[in-house]
Order: structure tokens, then sequence, then C-alpha cells
């Protein structure tokens, strides 16, 4: 089953930059591990990052017209924007919300997520394992 790892903007920053928050790998880390899980799972894991909204709302639309099960991690658009809200509102397959952080112990405005309202699942502070967990979910749903 295909399914889309979709991430927000500036993740293609990690490794380079606050380790102590988002750790010490790199997207392409990330992409290895969950390509590799996906394998042993039985999910064709498409990893994708972008840094222009308008791609990631038609990458959400996509999505939807094919049924695609999603793990998003939307960043920063996660607590601004309305329009990754309501993309996210036309899946109808498992959506999952991933965040490396935890953004509860964080800044306020990290705690509200437009994303939320519209996922099967929230997992926030678990690094990379929390995006293993959700292709796992997703694997079993
Ligand atoms: O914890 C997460 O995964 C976040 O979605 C990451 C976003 C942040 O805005 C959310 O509140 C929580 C930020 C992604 C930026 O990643 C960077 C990585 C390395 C260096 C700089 C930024």
């Amino acid at each position: 089953m295909k399914t889309y790892v979709l991430n927000g903007p500036n993740l293609n920053r990690l490794g380079k930059r606050e380790p102590g928050i988002y750790g010490s790998q790199t997207l392409g880390d990330l992409e290895e591990s969950c390509v590799a899980t996906g394998e042993h799972i039985g999910l064709e894991v498409d990893f994708r990052q972008t840094n222009a909204e308008h791609e990631l709302l038609e990458w959400l639309h996509q999505a939807a017209d094919e049924r695609i099960p999603v793990v998003l991690n939307a960043a920063a658009w996660t607590h601004t924007s309305v329009a990754v809200g309501d993309a996210c509102a036309q899946l109808e397959a498992p959506l999952i919300e991933v965040h490396l952080s935890n953004v509860h112990k964080r800044e306020p405005f990290r705690h509200h997520s437009y994303v939320s309202a519209h996922a099967d699942g929230v997992i926030a502070g678990l690094g990379l394992h929390g995006y293993i967990a959700a292709l796992h979910y997703i694997a079993a749903a």
C-alpha cells in the first residue's frame, strides 16, 4: 500500500541546526528509516519535504483523491495554516500527525494545531520513533 510521509518547511535543515530540539539525524536519515520500515511492513513509502505551502496542498489533494494514507509533519504550518487544515479535512484514508519535538513542552503558539482535528492520531516528542510508530499504525489499519 502506497503511503505518503509529508514534511513541511525547514525540515530539510534537520541535523544542521538545533540538534538539542530536533536530534542529530538528517532528513535523509529519516527518509531511509521510513522507507526501510515500510519495506518490512508492506508499505510503499513516498517520503517528501517542501518549503512551498502550495506544494504540500497539492500532495494532500492527491492523497485525498487517491485515498492514500498520510503521515504528516506540517512543521510550522501546523500552527498557522487554515489551508493545510482544510486540505487534511478532505482525507479519507488514515492521517497521522507527527512532530519530532514535544510541541506541548514548548512555546504556547506551538500548542494549537490546524491538523489535529482531522487526524486519526497525533504523536509528538518521540523523534524518528514517532514516524515509525505512525507507519506501523497505518500498516495495521
Ligand atoms: O517538532 C516538530 O517536528 C515540528 O513540527 C518542527 C517545526 C516546528 O515549527 C513545529 O512547531 C514542531 C520546525 C521544523 C524546523 O526544523 C528545523 C530543523 C533543524 C534546524 C532548524 C529547523
